[in-house]
């Protein structure tokens, strides 16, 4: 038997709050939970999927990438962004600027990044709009702007969440690639503390062979610090480099560790 089995890398992109956790969680184990929880760094999730069509069934797995929404940690929301076969592209319809950020910021990074992949809009939240209808179109509109398909959905109730990831997954065996221009994003002023904090993650994730690897200590540690990935504090940032060290520890030599934890001390200083 020919094993035709196929893994691919998908990422779920948007901006903080709109939903993409939620959408993986009820995708993976159909479940919904109330209690927000800012994803920091990236989480991965497994998923088999089976795409039947007239003539034929594909299984495929998708590695399911969580991506950090906050804006401003562009290191390691574009390190993510390589190798990925496809996209969700996620916006809250209670928040029309979720929507533009997409034009603006998550699509020109992820192009700049990836060749063009395909792209599935979500057009999440659809429980608390009033106008069902409005949502509708203006997701049309989007769609026909961007040249891609898109599903209105609700990670609470389970509108169109499989629609959404099987809409993806049967673009990407079409190789149906979005056809959204390359642009440059829209510039904004981050909060410098985001940037130095992004780079501190990047380069741990660098020493530890990659994110998949990684991000669960960064995870760890930096909650362990008390980190608000909004807004991170110079204090919060000195215990993180303290306790990344801690955990690099026992994977590198107390020289390079140290080493490592001078230089990321030596950027948080240049901020203040
Ligand atoms: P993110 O991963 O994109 O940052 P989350 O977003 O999945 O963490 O969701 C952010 C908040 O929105 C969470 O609630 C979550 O329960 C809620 N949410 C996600 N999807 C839906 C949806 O389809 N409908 C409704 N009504 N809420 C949704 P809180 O309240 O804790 O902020
Ligand atoms: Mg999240």
């Amino acid at each position: 038997m020919v094993d035709d089995h196929v893994k691919r890398k998908i990422l779920l992109l948007g901006d903080g709050a709109v939903g993409k956790t939620s959408l993986i969680r009820r995708f993976v184990v159909d479940k919904f939970s109330d209690d927000y929880i800012t994803t920091i760094g990236t989480k991965v999730t497994k998923k088999d999927l089976r795409i039947e069509s007239p003539s034929k069934a594909t299984d495929m797995t998708f590695m399911i990438w969580d991506v950090l929404g906050q804006k401003g940690y562009r290191g390691i929301q574009e390190s993510s962004f390589q190798g990925a076969k496809g996209a969700l592209l996620v916006y809250d319809v209670t928040r029309p600027e979720t929507a533009e950020s997409l034009h603006e910021y998550w699509i020109p990074h992820l192009l700049s990044v990836t060749d063009p992949i395909p792209i599935v809009l979500v057009a999440n939240k659809v429980d608390l709009a009033e106008s069902r209808r409005k949502v509708q179109e203006d997701l049309d509109d989007l769609k026909d702007v961007l040249q891609v398909d898109g599903f209105v959905s609700s990670a609470k109730t389970g509108l169109n969440v499989e629609a959404g990831f099987l809409g993806l997954a049967k673009a990407m065996i079409a190789k149906a690639d979005a056809k959204v221009m390359k642009r440059d994003a829209v510039e904004e002023t981050w909060n410098p503390f985001i940037a130095v904090t992004d780079q501190i993650i990047v380069d741990f994730c660098e020493f530890m062979g990659g994110q998949e690897a990684a991000m669960p200590i960064v995870r760890q540690q930096l909650t362990r610090a008390g980190i608000d990935v909004k807004a991170p504090t110079k204090e919060g940032l000195r215990l993180a480099v303290d306790y990344l060290a801690e955990a690099e520890s026992s994977f590198r030599n107390a020289a390079d560790v140290e080493a490592s934890k001078l230089r990321r001390l030596g950027w948080i200083k240049e901020v203040a």
